[in-house]
């Protein structure tokens, strides 16, 4: 992000700070903030809608505006745990997600809540879900009302970077001193761009919200030993929960105190409520964030009718402000809540029940709540969909009574005759088991012996995906999968991790896949697909798959890619210690692709990706590519290997293998090298030349780890094609800058990280016991 600062100073009333104007998205605005602020450190963990947050600052560290220690997390769990260490530091502390992504998080939140560090976590709301959707809704928040943080909302970019600097000194604050989260719309907030006033000078944002607060105990004090979460019995527990439950209260007056001074500062108060037109409203519309404005401009055409509207949307919900909220509700007939999430079965959802809750505390009786569940999932609502909402409450005015108190808005029931049809029919068994391929063990020394045909002879086994995906043109994915796949015979069933390869071959009501297949979210697939690996044996052997006809003879797969094998990483530790009968198969693109190409822990030393760009002040990522494979041998699997589609013999070879181990041993492990042409800014023809390359500079070694004993199935040097490496990244965009006289001694750095792998490996292959 580079925001372009227009000279023009706002007039306002009030003598206020030098501003001036930006146009920016809610995801830049969040940054900007960040950067102002200068937090000293931010762990993250890339996901959608939140991930550009990231992004942004990362870009702007390597041009030098700012300080803050970005740390790329393995996972959420990760992030949230980098969060609370480092608030446990005394300094500051900021970090955004959504989703999934806070879910991951979420059992870490209450801990630091709980022990009371401070920090700023930025939620940019998204749907959380199965099936996937990446869409903004409110479902990721609403498990966040119960975490202990005080939670800020903000319906529009402005209210996004005036929520961040008001979020960090209400975070500080000696009577709150909790982690705070600013909550904004996945998409519709995140990544429209508004006109958007900013503090000019970054000094007078951290002259506004001061030093950190010096008198909180924290763990770099070697003169007051802290012991921080330690075991707490009853009574000191509840007494803990108290005073945390009195410091939530607490946020209350004190964003308003707070709200004032930055009204004093910018000219912009927020109070705990947004009341639109409610002074004398009959009928209203409650809303979170930016649908709420949506209303806005409905109340103004149903005022000109003479009907009395408003709309309440709250800037804060945690604590809620039951009290405004009543007030707010004490002239008003009906008020509509829209809820952008469900509570399922609880008869409303959490904003209805607590509108609810407010009026009966307050012991108004007379305001009637309707609750519709809206927008799920991105579903858009329009001043259409607005205006329904205040009929709904005007209609209750009239009729006395709420006819329906809960349903859900703009579903539909759906008709079986629109369900999905078949489109694929199954393959045919004989087709996919071709008996050109064998795999034997020696009688005497048990080592496998692998028959392959000619590469020709396999065209006429079908495809397993079918064409019409949505992949990138020159993408590696679909054709190093398929090649692997031509060396299994007969039935998969297959589990793919959310990445690039999940996402462009399903999108409801189509799928590419022609046999079976799983998504998890990719933390967790190796431990779902174990859990059916062991289904399928514990049915088998209780004959039931047999009384029931159906096929007893499967190989099951777990597609992942490199990003998987990073939050995943744990998981498939276990699934490898457990040994499960089942392949897990890395694309490995060097990045996490489908999210807009964010480094990898597998991403190679001085890559060029979103969050680890190159300027001034960085030049690409600051550490080593994973072992991944080596990771896996550790385990003692039975199989680990890696492969590319350049070694189309080796990689058949690795995969026939790869299916006897999976059926007869245990877990295999292999990782492929695949194209990306779209982030590693390379030539769509030139996948397979770039991972020759990648191969024949020692890069990616090709190898395979039997039963613990490893063997070099391709020697560049023996072959006479050992190339340097730079020869391998003078082929894509991504690494150019590799090659400058500014990046020698990165450069020397990682060819000498190269070569040490590879001798490495060279010497565990002539030695059984290395
Ligand atoms: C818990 C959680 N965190 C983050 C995400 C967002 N996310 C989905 S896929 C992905 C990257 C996947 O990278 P990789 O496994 O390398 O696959 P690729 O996209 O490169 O094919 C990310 C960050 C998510 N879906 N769930
Ligand atoms: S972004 Fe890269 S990995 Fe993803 S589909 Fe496109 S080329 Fe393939
Ligand atoms: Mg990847």
């Amino acid at each position: 992000m580079s925001i372009e600062i227009n000279q023009e100073k706002l007039n306002t009333e009030k003598e206020t700070v030098e501003q001036s104007f930006v146009f920016e998205s809610g995801n830049e605005m969040a940054a900007y903030a960040a950067h102002q602020i200068n937090y000293h450190v931010m762990g993250y963990f890339p996901i959608s809608p939140s991930t550009e947050v990231a992004q942004f600052l990362d870009g702007m560290k390597s041009r030098g505006e700012h300080d803050i220690v970005l740390i790329p997390a393995d996972g959420e769990h990760g992030s949230a745990g980098i969060c609370y260490g480092a608030s446990t530091g005394g300094g500051r502390v900021f970090n955004a997600t959504s989703a999934n992504g806070f879910l991951y998080m979420l059992e870490q939140l209450p801990v630091q809540s709980g022990t009371r560090f401070p920090m700023v976590l930025n939620l940019v709301n998204r749907s959380v879900s199965g099936p996937l959707n990446i869409h903004g809704d409110h479902s990721d928040l609403y498990f966040g009302l119960n975490t202990g943080w005080p939670i800020l909302m903000a319906r529009d970019p402005q209210i996004v970077y005036d929520m961040n600097i008001i979020a960090i000194k209400l975070a500080e604050d000696p009577a709150v001193r909790l982690p705070v989260i600013v909550s904004f719309d996945g998409y519709f907030t995140s990544h429209q761009k508004r006109r958007v006033q900013v503090i000019k000078n970054r000094s007078d944002v951290q002259k506004f919200i001061g030093e950190p607060n010096t008198s909180f105990p924290h763990a770099l004090d070697r003169e007051n030993p802290v012991t921080i979460g330690p075991y707490m019995n009853e009574p000191d527990y509840i007494n803990n929960c108290y005073q945390q439950s009195e410091a939530m209260y607490n946020a209350e007056a004190v964003f308003e105190r707070i709200s004032k001074e930055y009204a004093d500062l910018t000219g912009r108060e927020y109070p705990i409520l947004d009341l639109y037109r409610m002074e004398d409203a009959e009928v209203a519309v409650f809303m979170l964030n930016s649908a709420a404005e949506v209303c806005k401009d409905v109340v103004d055409r149903l005022r000109l009718k003479g009907i009395k509207a408003g709309v309440i949307s709250p800037n804060m919900i945690r604590p809620f402000p039951q009290k405004q909220i009543a007030e707010a509700l004490k002239n008003v007939k009906a008020v509509t809540v829209g809820d952008r999430a469900d509570s399922y079965g609880a008869h409303g959802g959490n904003m209805a029940l607590e509108v609810r809750a407010a009026l009966q505390t307050v012991g108004n009786a007379h305001t009637k709540v309707i609750n519709r569940i809206y927008g799920l999932g991105g579903k858009d609502f329009y001043a259409d969909d607005a205006e329904q909402f205040f009929e709904l409450a005007l209609e209750a005015t009239e009729k006395g009574i709420v006819e329906k108190p809960f349903d859900y808005f703009g579903h539909n029931p759906g008709k079986p005759e629109f369900a999905p049809k078949r489109v694929l029919n199954p393959m045919r068994k004989e087709d996919l088991n071709t008996g050109l391929i064998t795999v034997t063990p020696d009688e005497k020394t048990g080592e496998l012996k692998v028959k392959i045909p000619p590469l020709r002879s396999l065209t006429k086994k079908p495809k397993r995906l079918a064409s019409g995906h949505g992949a990138c043109p020159g993408c590696g994915i679909f054709s190093g999968l398929e090649l692997f796949f031509k060396g299994i015979e007969g039935d998969i069933v297959a589990l793919f991790h959310t990445g690039c390869a999940m996402v462009v071959t399903t999108g409801f009501p189509y799928s590419s896949h022609k046999a079976t297949y799983i998504h998890n979210l990719f933390q967790n697939g190796s431990a779902t697909l174990s859990g059916l690996v062991e289904m399928f044996h514990e049915r088998k052997r209780r004959g039931e798959l047999a009384e029931l006809g159906l096929s007893d003879d499967f190989t099951f797969v777990m597609v992942t890619g490199d990003g998987g094998m990073d939050i995943g990483m744990g998981p498939a530790i276990g699934t490898a210690l457990r040994n499960h009968k089942m392949i897990i198969l890395e694309y490995d693109n060097e990045g996490y692709m489908n999210t807009g190409s964010q480094l990898s822990y597998s991403t190679p030393m001085g890559h060029m990706t979103s969050t680890s760009n190159i300027g001034g002040f960085q030049n690409g990522k600051p550490f080593h590519h994973k072992d991944t494979a080596q990771i896996m041998a550790a385990t003692h699997i039975p199989y680990v290997f890696t492969g590319t589609e350049a070694f189309d013999r080796d990689l058949l070879k690795k995969a026939a293998k790869a299916q006897w181990y999976a059926n007869n041993e245990g877990l295999v492990y292999g990782k492929i090298l695949i194209t990306c042409p779209l982030n590693w800014k390379s030539k769509d023809e030139l996948g397979q030349t770039i991972v020759e390359a990648a191969v024949n500079s020692c890069f990616f070694p090709l190898y395979e780890v039997e039963h613990g004993i490893t063997t070099v199935t391709y020697n560049p040097e023996e072959k006479k094609k050992r190339l340097a490496v730079s020869e391998w990244l003078k082929l894509m965009g991504k690494t150019k800058h590799l090659l400058n006289e500014n990046s020698k001694d990165m450069l020397e750095m990682f060819d000498k990280e190269v070569d040490r792998r590879w001798n490495m490996l060279k010497a565990k292959h002539e030695s059984p016991y290395l």
